[in-house]
């Protein structure tokens, strides 16, 4: 039994919605083991979840979520706010009236037959002046199990919010499931979230995208901090010494991987090592010393399986081999384990796919595994864990990277000019689809810091709020620009990626020092051609030439496709325009 807090608001808010939503109980989540165990087994007995191997996966379950519900709803994703200006051009708006009036209807009684579980949990180490605290209501084991994963829950929670703390109210139901009244609301001027009709992880594990990046990006605006989409990592140099990065990809660039890197064997050998501290959110704050810090607000990974395996990601996978939820993979019925493609060349002969149907991966001509597919695993599992990710201060950054998957206009790497040049190339960001998700390849998708579906107010604001933390930080790290996507004329990828981007690191963390110097360029600096290591790298004759090479023609039409994005923009910062106006000058100079 959880111990509760003399904290009125919360005690007044649970009840409010218990009388709103009528559950036939009520459960506080204290996160005892003794209660995990008892909701896993419950979650079995009703069939929401399947526990698997105990010796080949122990203390890991299967969940499948509605075939309708396997991703991100964001057309149906809406920031409320009170003038939509504030929500600005690229959410969806609703006001906080039209919403509730929309919305409530659906909650009323929806919990009836169900337990609601109330989950306190803290994003960030419980007691870090960088942590907050929000309160989940649930009708779904799944999602009050999974909470327990991806963040700090429970008691120790409950303890901090002590009787006068303020928590981030979030109230979900799986409802009925139905799509057409599937909603995923913010309420950012009452520091609230709602969401019904999803059982998905990116929509009803509201901890993730909903609070840590939605929410959050707008706490930090208001109070000098910023909850950007960007993975940590530490590298470790032979001498022992740690510097860290922050690095941003729009979704399925290769976060995961990159903040789990296993570095080529000439570095290992060297001794070199990369730690994790967090593989999709940073929370970003100036320290006393003038440098940026950041947490990973998260305590779990809820990561794509397919693609994930000993040779992409030995480590997300080591991850995943204990207290895990699995959801919408193979499962294997001979062993009860799971595969997705990608795991191995083995897949299970006698299993059942994500729907349920009978499936035998050496004869099938479907996937087995949605292709959004996902693992929650206990960041404790995986083996290059920094030591570092509880740590209350978080860690200093000496480099901000941001990347997208360009077939020819980007360069492996670029520094930018300075900051606000950076915060330019940040705005800029982009990736293009490739035949394999879309079936036509280049079409340009502009995803500025790979937060357009993540940040919870006008994005030109948010461009604002980006160039001011420029201003108020002392000791700024440096901007940086990748590209592990770069293709030759024949669609072959130029640079092998995966661990090799540790290369990349060593010229950025070398650049962070002053230790090489770098080649100037109409979009940025560039790395001569001789300080990328490519010792023991099998590269095509010319191959890093052609990665290094900036093609005037295509940049131009890079500002003209840039120019068109940015008119969308009532409040872009006139900085901005004029970085363009500068990239456009140098390009034609
Ligand atoms: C994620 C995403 O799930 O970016 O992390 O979609
Ligand atoms: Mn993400």
């Amino acid at each position: 039994m959880a111990n509760l807090p003399d904290n009125r608001a919360l005690l007044d808010w649970v009840e409010e919605c218990r009388a709103l939503m009528t559950p036939d109980e009520v459960e506080w989540i204290d996160a005892s083991e003794e209660q995990l165990e008892r909701l896993r087994t419950k979650g079995v007995a009703t069939g929401e979840m399947h526990r698997l191997n105990p010796e080949l996966l122990p203390g890991c379950y299967y969940h499948r979520s509605h075939p309708t519900d396997v991703a991100r709803v964001e057309d149906r994703t809406f920031i409320c706010t009170t003038d939509p200006a504030e929500a600005g051009p690229t959410n969806n708006h609703m006001t906080p009236e039209e919403a509730k009036a929309r919305v409530l209807p659906l909650y009323k009684g929806c919990m009836k037959g169900r337990t609601m579980y109330v989950v306190p949990y803290s994003m960030g180490p419980i007691g870090s002046p960088f942590s907050r605290i929000g309160v989940e209501l649930t009708d779904s084991i799944y999602v009050a199990l999974s909470m327990c994963i991806m963040t700090r829950a429970g008691q120790a929670v409950l303890d901090e919010l002590g009787p006068d703390g303020d928590f981030v109210r979030c109230l979900h139901s799986k409802g009925t499931l139905s799509p057409e009244d599937r909603y995923i609301l913010h309420f950012p001027e009452e520091d609230a979230i709602w969401s019904i009709n999803s059982g998905y992880g990116g929509n009803a594990l509201q901890g993730k995208k909903c609070f840590a990046l939605r929410i959050a990006s707008v706490l930090g605006r208001r109070e000098g901090w910023m909850a950007e989409h960007m993975l940590i990592v530490g590298v470790e140099n032979p001498k022992g010494e740690i510097k860290y990065i922050a690095a941003a990809f729009p979704s399925a660039c290769g976060k995961t991987n990159l903040a789990m890197l296993i570095p080529p064997e000439i570095y290992r050998n060297k001794g070199y090592k990369v730690w994790c501290v967090g593989d999709d959110i940073a929370w970003l704050r100036i320290g006393k010393d003038g440098r940026l810090y950041a947490t990973n607000p998260e305590n779990g990974f809820f990561g794509v399986a397919p693609g994930t395996g000993a040779k992409t990601n030995p480590n997300a996978l080591a991850a995943t081999r204990q207290n895990t939820i699995f959801t919408n993979v193979v499962r294997n019925l001979k062993d009860n384990t799971v595969w997705w493609e990608g795991l191995d060349k083995n897949p299970p002969e006698y299993g059942e796919d994500w729907l349920g149907n009978p499936w035998n991966g050496k004869t099938a001509t479907t996937k087995g595994a949605q292709p959004n597919s996902r693992f929650t695993s206990p960041i404790a599992g995986c083996p290059c864990i920094s030591d570092k990710v509880d740590d209350p201060n978080g860690v200093p950054i000496s480099a901000i990277i941001f990347g997208g998957r360009r077939a020819r206009t980007a360069p492996l790497v670029f520094e930018s000019f300075d900051w606000t040049h950076g915060v330019f190339v940040g705005s800029a960001l982009s990736s293009e689809t490739t035949a394999a998700t879309q079936g036509k390849v280049g079409v340009v998708r502009r995803d500025p810091m790979a937060m357009l579906p993540f940040c919870g107010y006008n994005m030109g604001d948010y461009f604002a709020h980006w160039l001011d933390m420029g201003e108020k930080l002392e000791h700024k790290p440096k901007i940086f620009h990748v590209n592990w996507f770069r293709q030759d004329k024949d669609g072959n990828f130029l640079w092998p990626g995966f661990g090799d981007n540790m290369r990349v690191l060593e010229w950025i963390l070398a650049r962070c020092e002053d230790a090489v110097p770098a080649v100037k360029s109409p979009i940025g600096l560039l790395p001569r051609k001789e300080d990328i290591n490519v010792q023991g790298l099998d590269l095509a004759p010319g191959a890093l030439d052609e990665l290094l090479t900036v093609d005037n023609g295509l940049w131009l039409e890079e500002v003209q496709g840039l120019r068109e994005f940015y008119s969308k923009f009532d409040r872009l910062p006139d900085a901005l325009r004029a970085q363009l106006d500068g990239l456009e000058a140098r390009l034609k100079g």
